[in-house]
C-alpha cells in the first residue's frame, strides 16, 4: 500500500515528504492509520545523528490513530479500535515480566535499531529500503505498523488528535511523578526544566496534592505559564542561586526534585535541594559518557536518592488510560500544550519546538492546523 511520510535522509537536514511502500502487517503486527503524532525531542535528537538510528528513516513516536488491519494472531484490538502507539519492548525479559516495560531490556535495540527483530524494515522507496518501526512505529507518515506489545486502546470519546503525546513526552513527566517519585499529599516538589515534560510533570504533581511545587528555568514566559498549571512558585537560575532559594521556600529542603535537562550541574544542585531523605528523579538523556559529580558526604549523609526514569517507569496500557480520564475530568489540562501543524509543515513544527515557539507540536496527517 502506498503510504505519505516525511523521511529523515540527512543528518541535520529538513525531513522530506515522499510517498512510499508499506508492507502488508505480519501475523504479529498492526496497520494503524495516523491520525495525529507528537513532536518528541527524542526525534530532533536522532534526526541530528546524536544515537546511532539509520538513515534513511521515518521517525516519530507519539501516534495516535484508528486500526485499519490486524495479524491473524492478534488479539489486543481490532479494525476501528482507537489507538495510541508509545515504546516498543520485548515482552520477555525480567522487567517486562514484571509490567515494566520502559526497563526493558532490549530498550535501546527495541526503540532506536528502527528495524523489525529479524532485521527487516516495513518502508520502502522503489528498490531503496526505508528504515521503519522507530519506537515500534515510524508515525511521522500517514499509516504505521506496530505491534500488541507498544500499542494502547484509548475510548471513543477522548479527542485522538490531541492523544499522541501521551505516549512519550507526557507520560515521561507525569509518570516520573505518578509512578516513580510517587509524589505524596502536602509534600514539596521542584521540576527543573519546563520543557512540555516538565510542564507535564507540574500539572501531575497538582494532581498528587503537592502543596509545594516550584518550577525552575531560565525563560520567564515557560515560569509564568508554569504558574497557571499549578506551580505555585518559579525561579530562575539568572536571578539568583536556585538552591538557596528553595531552602528558603521550604525550609528544610525538598521531598522530591525532578530534572528534565540531563544536566550534571543542574542534576547536582537538584539533589544539593533535596531534604534529609529527599528523592531526585533524572530523565533527561545528554551525551553519551557523560557524568554526574554530587556533594558525596550530603548525598550519603541525608539518604537522599536519586534516581533514573525512562518513559515515566509506566505501564501505558493503564498508565495512559488514567491520565485520559484525569484530563476528562479537568485534572490534567495538558491540551494547553500543544499546538497543531499540518503533515506538509513538519519541519516548522520541528524548527518551532527548537525554538521554544511551541512547546508540543502535533502534526495533524489530514486536516492541516
Ligand atoms: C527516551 C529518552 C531518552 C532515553 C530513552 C527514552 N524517550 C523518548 O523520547
Ligand atoms: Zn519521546
Amino acid at each position: 500500500m502506498k503510504i505519505r511520510a516525511a523521511v529523515a535522509r540527512e543528518t541535520h537536514g529538513p525531513l522530506s515528504l515522499e510517498s512510499l511502500e508499506i508492507d502488508d502487517p505480519r501475523a504479529d503486527e498492526i496497520l494503524v492509520r495516523v491520525v495525529a503524532t507528537g513532536v518528541c525531542h527524542t526525534d530532533i535528537v536522532v534526526r541530528d545523528g546524536m544515537l546511532p538510528t539509520p538513515l534513511p528513516v521515518v521517525l516519530g513516536h507519539e501516534g495516535a490513530g484508528v486500526v485499519e488491519r490486524v495479524g491473524s494472531a492478534v488479539t489486543k484490538v481490532v479494525p476501528g479500535d482507537h489507538v495510541v502507539m508509545t515504546f516498543a519492548s520485548c515482552g520477555g525479559c525480567p522487567s517486562c515480566q514484571d509490567h515494566a516495560p520502559s526497563y526493558c531490556h532490549a530498550f535501546f535495540p527495541k526503540n532506536f535499531f528502527a528495524v523489525r527483530g529479524d532485521g527487516s524494515t516495513a518502508l520502502s522507496s522503489g528498490d531503496e529500503v526505508i528504515h521503519s518501526h522507530f519506537f515500534g512505529q515510524s508515525s511521522f507518515a500517514t499509516h504505521a505498523i506496530c505491534d500488541q506489545r507498544n500499542i494502547v486502546k484509548v475510548p471513543q470519546d477522548a479527542p485522538l488528535e490531541l492523544l499522541g503525546p501521551l505516549a512519550c513526552g507526557v507520560q515521561t513527566g507525569a509518570g516520573a511523578v505518578l509512578n516513580a517519585l510517587r509524589v505524596g499529599a502536602g509534600s514539596s516538589f521542584a521540576v527543573f526544566g519546563t520543557g512540555s515534560v516538565g510542564l507535564s510533570a507540574v500539572m501531575a504533581a497538582r494532581v498528587c496534592g503537592a502543596t509545594t511545587i516550584v518550577a525552575v528555568d531560565m525563560n520567564n514566559e515557560r515560569l509564568a505559564f508554569a504558574k497557571e498549571l499549578g506551580a505555585t512558585h518559579t525561579l530562575n537560575p539568572t536571578n539568583g542561586d536556585v538552591t538557596e532559594a528553595i531552602m528558603a521556600i521550604t525550609g528544610h529542603g525538598l521531598d522530591y526534585a525532578l530534572d528534565t535537562t540531563g544536566l550534571s550541574q543542574v542534576i547536582k544542585g537538584a539533589v544539593l535541594s533535596l531534604a534529609p531523605r529527599g528523592s531526585c528523579g533524572i530523565l533527561g538523556a545528554s551525551a553519551p559518557g557523560s557524568e554526574i559529580v554530587l556533594d558525596e558526604v550530603h548525598f550519603m549523609s541525608g539518604g537522599r536518592r536519586l534516581i533514573g526514569i525512562v518513559e515515566g517507569e509506566a505501564n501505558p496500557d493503564t498508565f495512559i488510560p488514567m491520565l485520559i480520564r484525569l484530563y476528562q475530568q479537568g485534572l490534567f489540562p495538558f491540551d494547553k500544550l500543544v499546538k497543531f501543524y499540518p503533515l506538509e509543515q513538519i519541519n516548522q513544527a520541528i524548527a518551532d519546538s527548537e525554538s521554544g515557539i511551541t512547546i508540543k507540536p502535533i502534526v495533524r496527517m489530514e486536516g492541516g492546523s
